[in-house]
């Protein structure tokens, strides 16, 4: 095991429930031992499967792979101009595969690569997402009722797009939601197929403000406040209108708020720190260190929800989650539906290890995607449980992955970005 060399680096581009997820295979010079790493950035596949393939793979063909951090290193700093998401996605790739092999080596599940575990499964929060409130709350109970003890919300704005939820339509219109020229703009959809047909919706920040805070007293009225509830504000709207909103929803108890502003707001935390004691959570958008240790040193937020593929892999995030513990600051990676299985399986091994773990975000596994990917983590009553293999503890059918390959979208499957009423471009 030794003289060990890296024979082979494959990146597999797969998309089983319409998600298009990027895999990097490491394959060794001992036949049978190779390791996964998720390098999924949905928006930008291609770019991130020319940086493995063009860039990363020369340098590590023949390499040993028990060297992770100086590998890390290696090619983190090769590039001379680094942390943008295109690279650090290509070198997580890398990066969990290479973990991979070596708790394969050892036998051992990362979590006890990392210090054991320090507790048995992590909680998990899912999604109930819906057009309106009625909906959001028969999703809600249904999460309920299958065990969830955290529960993220988000509802569809009348007239308006928005989100994490569809949009539903009609609604009253207020004079405070913009301008109504633009709805003679096609882009604006009248009914359900246009609005999947759609490139671009109108997205107001007040009306989803206002929508916003109506689901949060109704969730709280129907079911009180002993089930955790989270919120994602996805960074729309503008800064000051997030303080008052964090100080709006304090009332509603929430295990946190997300996104309240952009990485670029980053100060405006401050002052939210200064008037409420919302919880916060920030940080899928980070890629950067000089983004990230400031929050985290000056304790301006709470959990750290960071997309570990987007700042590098398991080395950095092991890494920062010390960093969070020294400062009181909780774990939430971040992992949607565009974090892939291996990805999630990533994030768990951390989550297990970590003490300081808060939550993890879980979107639910597609059939397709749960076959593609055997020995995705299971969840069972709201937590998520490792299985206990050796290293990432996950496997991929790559026969099966390639019957589900990418597909061209419409404007390069970049994000669906919303607009003001005035025509303006609004974050997405
Ligand atoms: C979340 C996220 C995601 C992102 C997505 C972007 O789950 O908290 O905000 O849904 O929007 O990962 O591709
Ligand atoms: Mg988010």
């Amino acid at each position: 095991m030794k003289d060990i060399k890296i024979k082979d680096v494959k990146v597999i581009m797969t998309e089983p429930d319409n998600i298009r997820l990027v895999i990097v295979k490491i394959e060794t010079t001992e036949p049978e031992l190779y390791g996964l790493g998720c390098a999924t950035f949905q928006q930008r596949p291609l770019a991130v499967a020319s940086a493995i393939n063009d860039y990363l793979k020369p340098l590590l063909i023949n390499q040993s792979p028990h060297n992770i951090e100086d590998i890390w290193q290696y090619n983190y700093q090769s590039s001379y101009w680094k942390n943008g998401s295109v690279l650090n996605n290509a070198i997580s790739g890398v990066d969990q595969a290479l973990w991979d092999i070596k708790g394969k080596i050892a036998g051992l599940p990362l979590y006890d690569m990392f210090g054991g575990k320090t507790r048995e499964a992590a909680a998990v929060y899912a999604h109930a997402s819906g057009k309106d409130i009625k909906e959001v709350e028969e999703k809600f109970s249904k999460l309920m009722e299958d065990g969830y003890h955290h529960i993220r919300v988000q509802v569809g704005t009348p007239g308006f797009s928005g989100y994490g939820a569809e949009g539903n339509f009609g609604g009253e219109r207020h004079p405070q939601d913009g301008p109504q020229w633009i709805t003679q703009r096609n882009t604006v959809p009248q009914n359900k197929e246009q609005f999947k047909q759609r490139i671009e919706g109108i997205f107001e920040p007040k009306p989803y403000v206002r929508s916003a805070l109506k689901l949060l007293d109704h969730i709280r009225s129907k079911f009180g406040f002993e089930i955790e509830i989270l919120h994602d504000v996805h960074q729309r709207i503008p800064p000051i209108l997030g303080v008052w909103m964090a100080k709006e929803v304090e009332k509603y108890q929430l295990f946190f708020l997300e996104d309240l502003f952009a990485p670029e707001d980053n100060d405006y935390f401050r002052m939210v720190r200064q008037q409420c004691s919302t919880p916060m959570a920030m940080g899928e958008l980070y890629n950067n260190p000089s983004e990230y240790i400031p929050m985290i040193k000056d304790r301006l937020i709470d959990f750290i929800r960071i997309h570990i593929s987007d700042i590098g892999g398991l080395t950095p995030a092991k890494k920062l989650a010390g960093l969070c513990e020294a400062f009181g600051v909780r774990t939430a990676w971040h992992g949607p539906g565009d974090t892939s299985p291996v990805g999630h399986a990533a994030n768990l091994m951390l989550d297990i290890s970590s003490w300081n773990f808060g939550i993890q975000e879980y979107s639910i596994f597609g059939e397709r995607t749960k076959e593609v990917f055997p020995g995705c983590p299971e969840v069972k009553d709201g937590f998520m449980w490792p299985n206990n293999k050796p290293g990432l503890g996950i496997d991929i059918n790559e026969e099966l992955a390639l019957k589900f390959p990418h597909k061209e979208r419409k404007m390069g499957g970049g994000m669906l970005i919303d607009r003001r009423a005035d025509g303006s471009v609004n974050r997405p």
